[in-house]
């Protein structure tokens, strides 16, 4: 039994002797979170991506410190997904890896979680899955005693590449099985068929490049660089 093996196994044990979880059912007021699709603009170019939304219409949930996290989870989507709560600490079976344990939701489904919150913090939530990549992710902010009485306005920013191409051809192109990832090629010096003279990125000339060592590493792109669109 090699290491994969043995870890897939354990997982298999501990998921059934874990099962059924003693979850509390979320209440009556619980927070509505449904995922879905949105159309957004990039570079003047309409994007399908999706969406998370909470009770009040805006991407992510706010939370106060030491309140429960009571949230009815919805999958208005066609398609399987997850979410993973980044950054709170609730049980193992709530937390949003898929499989590990619980099944993804499917299209149409609702799931309930509710879990100590804990402290303040400024956290996200995301599909632990390919669709994160088309920013199947949104705010989750934790408002600690001090935030409620500061006389700020809070303003939330939540930074994410983009590419037009489908998330499972960006991941083939970081595998080498596909075509090259974003629009350009990702891709180490010395690479057979490579011509690195006229290599760019992203449409830039990568001899432009401000800080490039130009001598040793003329192509100093890491394997794992995605060409975003934005
Ligand atoms: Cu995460």
């Amino acid at each position: 039994m090699n290491r994969r093996t043995f870890l897939k196994a354990a997982l298999a044990g501990a998921t059934a002797a874990a099962l059924p979880f003693p979850l509390r059912a979320a209440t009556p007021s619980a927070a509505r979170l449904t995922i879905s699709t949105r159309s957004l603009e990039v570079n003047g170019k309409a994007a399908t991506i999706y969406s998370l939304v909470g009770p009040d219409g805006r991407p992510g949930l706010t939370l106060n410190a030491g309140s429960d996290f009571d949230v009815i989870l919805r999958n208005s989507l066609a398609e399987d997904t997850l979410i993973h709560w980044h950054g709170l600490m609730p049980p193992w079976s709530q937390d949003g890896v898929p499989g590990l344990p619980m099944p993804m939701l499917a299209a149409g489904e609702e799931r309930s979680y509710h879990f100590p919150v804990g402290a303040g913090g400024t956290h996200w939530m995301h599909a632990h899955t390919l669709q994160e990549q088309n920013l199947l992710a949104a705010p989750l902010i934790v408002r600690g005693a001090a935030d409620g009485i500061a006389d700020e306005q809070e303003v939330v920013v939540m930074l994410h590449d983009f590419s037009f191409k489908p998330a499972a051809e960006l991941l083939a192109g970081l595998r080498g099985t596909g075509t090259p990832v974003g629009g350009a090629m990702a891709a180490m010096p010395g690479m057979p068929g490579m011509d690195q003279g006229s290599m760019a990125m992203g449409g830039m000339d990568m001899g432009d490049m401000p800080g490039m060592d130009h001598g040793a590493m003329p192509m100093a792109m890491d394997l794992n660089d995605i060409a975003y669109d934005a």
